[in-house]
């Protein structure tokens, strides 16, 4: 399982330049599969801007002309792009968790790579309902930030 898991990581990561290349000149660094998706929450913590975002695994790696490959439970791909507000610059290192709390009250627990201009990773969202969304992330100076939010599945 974990082994899925890193391919499948490690096929989205080398993928995202592809797409960067086909976008305009790659200047916007909201290029990826993170800008083709909807923004499922904004919100400014302490000076940094944080824009989630989450699409199905299907449309994440069509984006991109893949499957998704066999074995993998995961449905959703979670990315989030922080900002600092002042300078308006990306913020691509740090530390980053998530926890979703599922409509059936199972929880899971991920730390979210950093991929091209985004933090990302898969989870299971397989039913409709409202999900818990909590993110922990140290991406400035030494204070840890969170944000909290519901997502509704349909
Ligand atoms: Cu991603």
């Amino acid at each position: 399982m974990k082994r899925i898991l890193l391919t499948t990581a490690a096929i989205l990561t080398l993928a995202v330049p592809l797409s960067l290349a086909a976008d305009h000149g790659g200047h916007d660094t909201h290029s990826g599969h993170a800008a083709k998706a909807e923004v499922a929450h904004e919100e400014v913590i302490s000076g940094v801007k944080a824009s989630f975002s989450v699409q199905t695994m299907a449309d994440a790696m069509k984006g991109m002309g893949m499957q998704i490959p066999k074995g993998v439970r995961e449905t959703h791909h979670l990315s989030v792009v922080f900002r600092d507000v002042r300078s308006g610059k990306v913020l691509t290192e740090g530390t980053v968790k998530v926890k979703i709390l599922n409509p059936d009250k199972r929880e899971q627990t991920k730390a979210l790579m950093g991929m091209q201009g985004h933090f990302g990773a898969d989870f299971e969202m397989a039913k409709k309902g409202r999900y818990g969304i909590m993110c922990k992330f140290l991406v400035k100076d030494d204070k840890p930030r969170q944000v909290k939010f519901w997502y509704s599945s349909k």
